[in-house]
C-alpha cells in the first residue's frame, strides 16, 4: 500500500461504517503512556507532522514535560475520529504509578484537565468526580512508548511486563509498543525483550523533533503503518465482538477501584509488617545490648577477681620472703651466737698441756 493509500483508510475511518453500526463508539482514542522523556510528545508531534504534512510545530510541547511539568491529558485530534491522547508521562514504573497508569489508560479521568500524582485513595476520589466528565464512547488503544536508549533494570522489566498485561486486561487489547531513539540503542534487543513480554506489535521511530524535522519517506511510512495498524484493529474488534461502551467503562472503574483497594491494603499490611520488622529489631538490639553488658559486667568481675588474686599472692609471697630473710637472719645469729660460745670453750678447755 503506497502513503496515498494509507492516508486514504486512516482518514476514512469511521465506526458509523461499520456493518454492525457503531455500538455506541465514535472515536479512536491513542492512549499513551511511559515514562518521562521517552518521547511521548515528541511523537503525537511526529503523527501531526506527518499527518498535515506542513511546517514542523511542537504541537505536543515535547520536552517541556521533563521533569514531570506535563500534568493534563491533552487531546491532539489527527482525524475526525481519531485522537491522540499525551498522558501524563511516569517518573518510575512501580505499585504506585501503576494505578494512575490504570486510571489514564481506562479514560477514568477527565481529557483537557491537570492530573494530579498523589498516594493512597486520592486517586478513587478523582476517579469518582470525573465519572460526569469521562467519555464512553472513545474506543482506547493503550501504546506504551519506550526510548531504545534507556537501560532498564531487570526489576523494572518485570513490573512493565505486568503493566502491559494489566492494561491488556482493562482495555481489551494488548498494548502497541513504540520504541524512539530507535537509532541510538540496541534496536533489536529492545524488541526482543518486548516480544518476550508478550508484546507483538512494535513500532520503531526516530521522531521527527525541533532540531531534526527532515522528511524521509521511512519514517512517514511507518507513522503512516503505525496508524493503519490502530484503525485495522480497531475496526476488527467491533466488527467481530459485541461491544457495550457503557458497561465497559463500569468494568474498567471497577478493575481500577479494585486495583486501588488491593494496592492500598498490601501497602497497609507492607507497612505493618515493617512496624512489626522494626520493633523486632529494636527489641534485638536491646537483647544485644543488655547481653554485651552481662557480658562487660562479668569480665569486670572476672578481672576484679584475678586483681584480687594476684595481690594476694603479691601479699603471700612478700610474707613468705620476710619470714625466709627472718629465718635466715635467726641462723645467722645463732650462727654467729654459736661461733662466739664455741671460742669460750676452747679458752676454757685449750691449753692441755
Ligand atoms: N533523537 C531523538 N530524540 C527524541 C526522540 N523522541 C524524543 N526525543 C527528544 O527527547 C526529549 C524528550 O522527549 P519528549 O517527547 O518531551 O518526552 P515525553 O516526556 O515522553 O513527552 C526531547 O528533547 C525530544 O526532542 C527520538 O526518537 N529521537
Ligand atoms: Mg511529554
Amino acid at each position: 500500500m503506497d502513503m496515498d493509500e494509507l492516508k486514504r483508510v486512516i482518514n476514512n475511518f469511521s465506526f458509523d461504517s461499520f456493518k454492525n453500526g457503531n455500538q455506541g463508539f465514535n472515536q479512536i482514542l491513542i492512549q499513551l503512556f511511559g515514562l518521562l522523556g521517552h518521547g511521548k510528545s515528541s511523537f503525537i508531534n511526529t503523527c501531526i507532522y506527518v499527518w498535515q504534512d506542513g511546517e514542523y510545530q511542537n504541537w505536543a510541547k515535547a520536552n517541556e514535560g521533563h521533569g514531570g511539568t506535563t500534568t493534563e491529558r491533552i487531546p491532539h485530534k489527527i482525524t475526525s475520529n481519531i485522537t491522540l491522547v499525551d498522558n501524563r508521562g511516569l517518573p518510575v514504573l512501580d505499585g504506585y504509578w501503576s494505578g494512575e497508569i490504570f486510571a489514564q489508560l481506562g479514560n477514568l479521568l477527565p481529557l483537557g484537565r491537570k492530573v494530579e500524582l498523589d498516594k493512597g485513595f486520592g486517586l478513587v476520589d478523582r476517579i469518582v468526580r470525573s465519572e460526569k466528565l469521562v467519555k464512553t464512547s472513545d474506543f482506547i488503544v493503550p501504546v506504551y512508548v519506550h526510548s531504545v536508549k534507556y537501560n532498564m533494570p531487570a526489576e523494572e522489566a518485570k513490573e512493565l511486563k505486568r503493566i502491559l498485561h494489566t492494561a491488556r486486561d482493562l482495555t481489551g487489547i494488548y498494548p502497541i509498543v513504540v520504541l524512539t531513539h530507535k537509532t541510538y540503542g540496541n534496536l533489536t534487543s529492545v524488541e526482543s525483550s518486548f516480544r518476550d513480554m508478550g508484546i507483538e506489535r512494535i513500532f520503531a521511530f526516530e521522531n521527527y523533533t525541533q532540531e531534526d524535522h527532515f522528511k524521509t519517506r521511512g519514517r512517514h511510512e511507518e507513522v503512516l503503518k503505525f496508524l493503519q495498524e490502530v484503525v485495522k484493529d480497531a475496526q476488527f474488534r467491533v466488527e467481530h465482538q459485541t461491544r457495550n461502551p457503557v458497561k465497559e467503562m463500569h468494568d474498567r472503574k471497577q478493575f481500577v477501584l479494585n486495583y486501588v483497594h488491593q494496592r492500598e491494603k498490601k501497602a497497609e499490611q507492607e507497612s505493618l509488617e515493617r512496624k512489626k520488622a522494626f520493633e523486632k529489631a529494636i527489641k534485638e538490639k536491646e537483647i544485644k545490648r543488655q547481653e554485651e553488658e552481662l557480658e562487660r559486667e562479668r569480665r569486670r568481675r572476672k578481672e576484679a577477681e584475678e586483681a584480687e588474686l594476684r595481690k594476694r599472692r603479691e601479699k603471700l609471697e612478700r610474707q613468705r620472703a620476710a619470714d625466709q630473710a627472718r629465718y635466715e637472719m635467726g641462723i645467722r645469729e645463732q650462727q654467729a651466737a654459736n661461733a662466739k660460745k664455741g671460742k669460750k670453750f676452747l679458752g676454757l678447755f685449750g691449753k692441755r698441756k
